[in-house]
Order: structure tokens, then sequence, then C-alpha cells
């Protein structure tokens, strides 16, 4: 009886030393945030969801035209950091020679509603973290005709909001780590629009906004008429600390003309692009030699977003104009591509 005690004792401690190595294995990053569970933005969290709160900031200090601030290094970063939780680094290829393939794409060449295989919506009147007007339906403001997915924002009121609009989204339908990705847009104009082409994390991995990141292909709000804007937010860079890398580029008649908006994201470095020229390049190892999640939480799942949002902390920073509603967003078409070389190297 003894022995068998004795044995189950050791048997019991094996089992609690096991356990805590497992646990320490899966130890999670430090404080995650909200878990994203849902794929929205949490909307009940001004602070958390800081992308869209540009608030009243002195963005000046970040917004540095077409180019990021200096790079950067730490040194206190330099060789702390356990090797398997270093990102974006030791990826070897030549980028001349990459190809690409289509994998995914809607050419809006159908009638109706968007195609539900490729979109789903998110809805509703939340103000999403940013004190936005719009209500967003599940569809009712988007059309697609004459080659064109039209999302069109209105001044009507619906469930206590003044104005509807509509915010597709392409996950758990097109949801890719990697890509090139094209989207050929022509923006709405005026005082209040917020038009955006971005992309959220799929699975939220490494926790509730910004811990998950962010990549905003293309923002742009109509009092700043023609300057677009281009980034991305991580625990380590994220407008609320004014420390998200982003950079602005004036695109000519942005809401006269198509333009195409891309995104190069590559297992290291992110290159955003306006009708094929290079406006941003985000490299994290510019500014840490030993990048971590924080910096690059871009080794997951992305899915993208298109919506006009009506106001709110950063496109109804200088008021909303009354009088120019109706206001659209036409995209010809949504392109992605992913690079066999890359898939290469990184699976
Ligand atoms: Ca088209």
């Amino acid at each position: 009886m003894k022995t068998m005690k004795k044995l189950i004792c050791l048997g019991l401690a094996a089992l609690m030393l096991l356990s805590a190595a497992a646990c320490a294995r899966d130890e999670k990053p430090e404080e995650p945030g909200t878990q994203q569970t849902d794929g929205q933005q949490p909307a009940d969290d001004k602070k958390t969801d800081g992308d869209k709160n540009m608030g009243n900031e002195d963005k000046s200090k970040y917004r540095v035209g077409s180019q990021v601030s200096d790079a950067y290094v730490d040194p206190s970063t330099i060789d702390t950091v356990p090797e398997d939780q270093i990102k974006a680094k030791g990826y070897e290829y030549d980028y001349d020679s990459l190809t690409y393939e289509l994998v995914w794409s809607d050419e809006f060449d159908y009638e109706g509603r968007p195609d539900d295989t490729k979109w789903d919506y998110d809805t509703g009147a939340s103000g999403w973290g940013n004190h936005e007007l719009q209500y967003y339906t599940r569809g009712d403001n988007a059309e697609v005709k004459d080659g064109l997915l039209t999302i069109t924002a209105r001044k009507e009121k619906k469930e206590g909001a003044e104005y509807t609009s509509t915010r597709l989204i392409s996950k758990g339908k097109g949801d890719w780590l990697y890509g090139k990705f094209e989207i050929r847009a022509k923006l709405p104009y005026g005082k209040g629009t917020w038009p955006a082409i971005w992309m959220l994390p799929t699975d939220w991995n490494y926790g509730g906004w910004p811990n998950s990141g962010e990549i905003d292909i293309m923002e742009h709000v109509g009092y700043d008429q023609d300057v677009v804007h281009y980034s991305i937010h991580t625990l380590s860079y994220y407008h609320s600390i004014g420390t998200q890398k982003t950079a602005t580029s004036k695109v000519k008649g942005a809401s006269e003309d198509f333009h195409v908006y891309g995104l190069e994201w590559l297992p290291d470095k992110m290159i955003f692009t306006v009708d094929g020229e290079k406006t941003f390049t985000y490299e994290p190892t510019k500014y840490k030699s030993t990048p971590t999640w924080k910096e690059w939480p871009f080794d997951k799942r992305f899915h993208l977003l298109l919506n006009i949002a009506v106001g709110g902390d950063w496109g109804g920073q200088r008021g909303v104009d009354e009088d120019i509603w109706p206001q659209t967003m036409e995209v010809d078409y949504v392109r992605v591509y992913q690079s066999p070389e890359i898939t290469a190297i990184t699976q």
C-alpha cells in the first residue's frame, strides 16, 4: 500500500512537472489585451481601437511625408531575445526575381449584391471605437454593377445613427499569409468621408488590437483631399502612443479617377504602392535588431476590409459636410497574388 502511495505521489509529481513544462511552452505573450473572436475591432474600447481614433494629437511628429522617421535600433534589444521569438529575420529570397500567381480575386463582373462566397459584413452603429456616425448595414449600401463594386454612404437615420454605409470583410472567405494585394478604387469626396482599404488579423494570435496588428493599405480623410495614408500598427508601433509606422503621399484626383492601391507583404517587410509606385516600406529590422511579434505580428493570416466611415475622431475632425451625401467608393477589382518562392521559404 505504501509503495502504491509512493508511486501515485511520484506519478502526480511527474504530471505536475509535465504540465508546468507544457504551460511554459504555451505561454502567451504578455497581456494580449481583449481577445478577439469575432474579427471586429473592439468597438466598445476607445483606447485600444486607436487606429481610427486619430483624435487631437499632434500627428506631425510621426507623419513625415513619404518617409518614415529615422531608422533606429534599440541597443538594449541586441542579443536579448531568444532566437525562436525573433521575427522577420533570416528569410533569403531574391526580391527582383519573385514571381506571383493570382490566388483570389473579385472583378465585380456580375450584378447585385457582392458575391457572398467572397464577402461578409461587419454591421452595426457602435461608433467602431472612434465615434463614427454611420450604421453599417449587411450589404444594403453595396451594389455590384457595370464591373464595379459601389459602396454608398448615405445620410439616413438608422437605429440611432445619422448615416448608413457598408463594411465588407473577406474574413473566413479570403484570408492570407503574405502576398501581393491590388485594389483599384475611386474614393469618395468631401468633409466627413473616411474610406479605408485595410487588413485585420483573422485569428488574433497575439491578442486584441493592436497586438495582432493592422495593415492600412489606403486611408483617406475627406478634409485632406488627395492625401492618402499608409500605415501599420503593432504593439510597439501604434497610433495611440504616437509610434505607428505610417506615411502619406499625394494621390492627385483620388476622388475623380481610379488608382491601384497595393501592398506587397513579404516575410520580413511590407511595401505599399500606388499605381505600382512605392510609397512606404515597413521593415522592422530598421528599428530593432531583434524584432518580435510586438514589431512583427505579421506572420499570421489577415483578411481584407473595404468601407466608408462617416465622421469619427479622425474623419470628422473638421466636421461633417451635411450637403455632400450620398458619397461612394467604387472598386473595380480586388486581386490577391502569392509567390511560390515566398511560400517555399515560409512553409
Ligand atoms: Ca471590374
